[in-house]
């Protein structure tokens, strides 16, 4: 279930408005889309889907950013594109291993109806091939954190999977393991095993899924690790179309994935998050009961956040983000 505390964004914007954050910033904060031409395909805490035709949807990232659970009230200047970015960046260094579903992320090669938006989808939106999807979360870990920490502690394995001894909190695994998990229809996803994996979607395409996925995570890692960051565990969607099994959604970006920063980590502990860490933080002082509404941020929060994103953006391409 998708829990949006709804009614303050308005509020938010004009708070905003009058005290730190300049205008030009606040306009180009995209809380919610609406392209009245179009139908909506799914909606997501922070991301939109539309449907275009048979064959293809229009994702948009907006600049809603989750905590605990929860869309806050705030948007986070630059998170939209940011996140398309990195999706798009992987998407290229990944392309060997994998079909993916991009077709463009060019607006100017969008449909007509859709120029008259190009400036609100201009770097956070992409045409993507429609995928028949899997029904389950490709998600592997090479670090020990959340639930499969907890999962651990409890019973020495994670999804079936028996781990060493002794492992603490954050501890680096001696091989990435695949803990798939299932699409709840309301709440957090369920951790399954392999085996229950293969009866949902069959064995040989549970291994194909299986093997993509910690071949791509490996890839990926390896490279994040040498630019500074280390992507804990990250959360995969496949699917079929025309191309084979395809790479679908968003890839191995801070909203599916824990970055944590190299230079700090020190197992035994929860680390910190690269990106989310001060809106956390900003939680837990004022201590919110993690129940809606979602407060707002203070404009210093957000735009901290706002440079962690762009930095995270920066640290792993080398590139600058569009101004
Ligand atoms: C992904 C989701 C989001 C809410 C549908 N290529 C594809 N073909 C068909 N369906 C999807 C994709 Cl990526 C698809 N989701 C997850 C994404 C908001 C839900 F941005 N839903």
């Amino acid at each position: 279930m998708t829990k949006i505390s709804l009614g303050l964004e308005y509020a938010t914007i004009s708070a905003c408005r009058i005290s730190l954050m300049s205008p030009e910033l606040l306009d180009s904060v995209l809380l919610q889309t609406d392209f009245p031409e179009l139908k909506l395909h799914a909606s997501g805490k922070v991301r939109d889907v539309y449907t275009l035709d048979q064959d293809r949807l229009l994702f948009v990232a907006t600049d809603r950013i989750s905590a605990f659970d929860y869309v806050l009230a705030t948007g986070i200047p630059h998170k939209g594109r940011v996140l398309t970015q990195i999706s798009l960046f992987w998407f290229e260094f990944l392309r060997d291993l994998v079909p993916n579903h991009l077709l463009t992320a060019d607006v100017s090669q969008y449909l007509a109806p859709l120029q008259q938006y190009a400036a609100q989808l201009q770097g956070r939106s992409m045409i993507v091939a429609r995928a028949e999807m899997f029904p389950v979360e490709c998600v592997v870990r090479g670090y020990i954190s959340g639930s499969a920490w907890k999962e651990y502690k409890a019973t020495g394995t994670v999804c079936g999977i028996a781990l060493p001894k002794g492992l603490q909190e954050s501890d680096r695994l001696p091989e990435p393991i695949f803990t798939p998990s299932t699409k709840a229809t309301s709440g957090h996803d369920e951790n399954i095993s392999f085996a229950e994996m293969s009866k949902l979607v069959g064995p040989e395409l549970s291994s194909q899924l299986r093997d993509l996925t910690l071949t791509v995570y490996k890839k990926a890692a390896d490279y994040a690790l040498q630019k500074g960051i280390i992507i804990a565990d990250t959360k995969f969607e496949f699917g079929r179309t025309p191309r084979g099994i395809t790479l679908a959604d968003e890839v191995l970006t801070p909203d599916s994935s824990r970055f944590w920063p190299a230079d700090k980590y020190a197992p035994g502990r929860a680390q910190e998050s690269f990106d989310k860490q001060y809106v956390r933080d900003y939680l837990e002082q004022i201590r919110w009961n993690k129940r809606p509404p979602a407060p707002a941020l203070p404009v210093e929060v957000a735009r901290r956040t706002s440079e962690k994103y762009v930095e995270a953006y920066h640290q792993l391409t080398g590139l600058e983000l569009d101004a």
